[in-house]
């Protein structure tokens, strides 16, 4: 496969856990260089990650981790689990929307007041997750336990202690976060070396 997004974790984070969790042969390409003249016109929808499998070639980063969730048999093992994968995806998609907001857009004056908002919400996942463990469907991963590690993971940057009240969510950011090959990947120095968004705010 072909990732192609910009140097960052970013929304290309939870794509390459699922490529090495399932150990996918895959290449990176920087589409940081010529962005507006190159890369931006070739995206369907003119943003990127992109990834290409084989014929497909995918954009929309939640399109591509389902694709791959599909894939590798990570949404559920019926209806219901699958329904429970996608609600809290698309939960985590709700907090990245305001957290991209709050990096990009607002860093310095509302730094503050999302950090306070934080619990609030973070005591919502807690409580949708906390019958299970230490993954959202219980024993068996799914691409939604990767979508909120690293949803997880970009705010324990941002708040060190968020986690410090919510012992489901720090079960599962311990599991997630343990899996040998999540594990090696985070202590690579290219991981170490990779900026999470592109404004170099965190
Ligand atoms: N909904 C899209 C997705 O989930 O893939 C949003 C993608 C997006 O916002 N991409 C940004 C982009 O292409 C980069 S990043 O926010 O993921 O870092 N920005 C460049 C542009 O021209 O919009």
């Amino acid at each position: 496969m072909e990732l192609i997004y910009f140097p960052l974790k970013g929304r290309g984070e939870v794509i390459r856990l699922l490529m090495i969790e399932n150990d996918v042969s895959y290449t990176e390409t920087n589409c940081g260089n010529n962005w507006m003249t190159e890369w931006k016109p070739k995206m369907a929808f003119g943003q990127a990650p992109c990834l290409k499998d084989g014929s497909l070639t995918l954009v929309q980063s939640n399109a591509i981790i389902r694709h791959l969730a599909r894939k590798f048999n990570l949404y559920g093992a019926n209806e219901a689990e699958a329904c429970q994968a996608d609600i809290v995806s698309d939960s985590v998609e709700d907090l990245r929307g305001a957290y991209v907001n709050l990096i990009y857009k607002n860093y310095e004056a509302g730094k503050e007041d999302y950090i306070k908002a934080l619990p609030e919400k973070l005591r919502l996942f807690e409580n949708f997750i906390k019958d299970k463990s230490p993954y959202i469907l219980g024993e068996n991963i799914c691409f939604a336990d990767y979508c909120l590690f690293d949803l997880l993971d970009i705010h324990l940057v941002l708040a060190p202690s968020c986690l410090d009240s919510f012992p489901a969510l720090k079960a599962l950011y311990a599991a997630v976060g343990s899996r040998p090959k999540v594990k090696a990947h985070r202590e690579s120095d290219a991981f170490k070396a990779m900026p999470i968004n592109g404004n170099g705010k965190q």
